[in-house]
């Protein structure tokens, strides 16, 4: 029976050996000290021994016991460290590899030019208006001079959203400014930048979609002088200011007297060039003396104040300030493109 204890005790340290996790521990552990191990089986047979031999085998049975017990928790913290190592092998961050560089997006050059524009006008001491794109025909054409037969309320020139005629896509920002003088007692000094739309087929210069700023200033005794003051500081931040300007007359329904503004070419400053056409001037915006009758229409009395305004266009400004040479440009979103500014 010793040979027995002796049998088990190389057996469990053999099986100890070969085990390779947690799990396998705790099978050596079953298979040998279990209740059903066979430690405990060779306990069962110690009846058969003479009673003297009892105790001594007794005592060989439980230092084996202790024995594989002992190896059994030094296996297991073995294993436990081996796990540990290789997690923190596997887990190891290389602080030496070189960071992924994050790719910096920009503003769109339409956006670049609008906050320019903005910054100027805000400067001066304007504020920023915003309107609805959906309108009513009474504010961007009634109300500003346009009657009914006018051939810009064609429904072959506007977007209209159903049969009625009352309802459309804003063609100018014009409205957003007739909304603010319809609630306002003057002064007052707005610019409203935006989404306007035409139905025009596209091409290099024209879109369905593009966009406008006007700009209004209203109070007692303005004058044609505010408005060229205006517009030459305009054209002087953006551009420099040793730039002309110059005013032709114009017609527009809205403002009497109307004008064009062209601005020396900030290209080759007046020399002529691909730019300007050979022409030495570049039409920048039309503008005028905001009309009695929409003055009175919006609840301002033209007897006791006037007015000036102006409108341009944004999509043209960008193509002129980066000398782009096609509107659609702007609006395809080809990173290629838009990430050159
Ligand atoms: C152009 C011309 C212009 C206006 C817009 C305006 C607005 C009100 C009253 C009077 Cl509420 N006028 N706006 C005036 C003159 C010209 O735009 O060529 N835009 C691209």
């Amino acid at each position: 029976m010793k040979e027995q204890l002796l049998a088990i005790q190389q057996n469990a340290l053999a099986a100890l050996e070969r085990a390779e996790d947690l799990a396998s521990l705790d099978e050596v552990r079953v298979r040998f000290l279990g209740k059903k191990g066979e430690i405990t089986a060779v306990l069962r047979t110690m009846g058969q021994l003479p009673a003297e031999e009892r105790p001594a085998f007794g005592q060989a049975a439980n230092q084996v016991r202790s024995l594989i017990e002992e190896k059994i928790k030094a296996a297991a913290a073995g294993l436990e460290k081996k796990k540990l190592q290789k997690r923190l092998e596997s887990e190891t961050i290389d602080v030496t590899v070189p960071g992924r560089a994050p790719e910096f997006g920009h503003a769109h050059p339409l956006t670049k030019v609008l906050d320019e524009v903005k910054d100027v006008f805000v400067g001066m001491g304007f504020t920023i208006a915003e309107g609805p794109e959906v309108e009513l025909s009474e504010y961007d054409f009634t109300r500003l001079n346009i009657p009914e037969g006018h051939t810009v309320r064609e429904w072959t020139d506007t977007f209209y959203i159903t049969e009625d005629e009352r309802v459309h896509l804003r063609c100018q920002t014009s409205p957003v400014q007739v909304r603010v003088m319809e609630k306002t007692t003057p002064p007052i000094r707005i610019i409203s930048p935006g989404r306007v739309y035409r139905k025009d087929e596209v091409d290099a210069t024209h879109s369905p979609m593009f966009h406008q700023m006007e700009g209004l200033v209203v109070d007692k005794g303005i004058t044609m002088g505010d408005l060229k003051g205006t517009l030459n500081a305009l054209v002087h931040k953006l551009y420099g200011d040793d730039l002309k300007t110059r005013f032709r007359p114009h017609h527009f329904p809205f403002t009497e007297p109307s004008c064009e503004m062209d601005v020396q070419c900030f290209v080759c400053r007046g020399q002529g060039c691909r730019v300007c056409k050979g022409e030495g001037w570049v039409e920048v915006l039309g503008a005028g003396m905001v009309h009695p009758k929409v003055l009175a229409g919006c609840g301002i009395d033209p007897e006791v104040y006037s007015g000036f305004a102006f409108g341009l266009g944004l999509d043209r400004m960008t193509m002129l300030r980066y000398n782009i040479n096609d509107l659609r440009l702007l609006f395809e979103n080809d990173l290629r493109f838009i990430g050159q500014f």
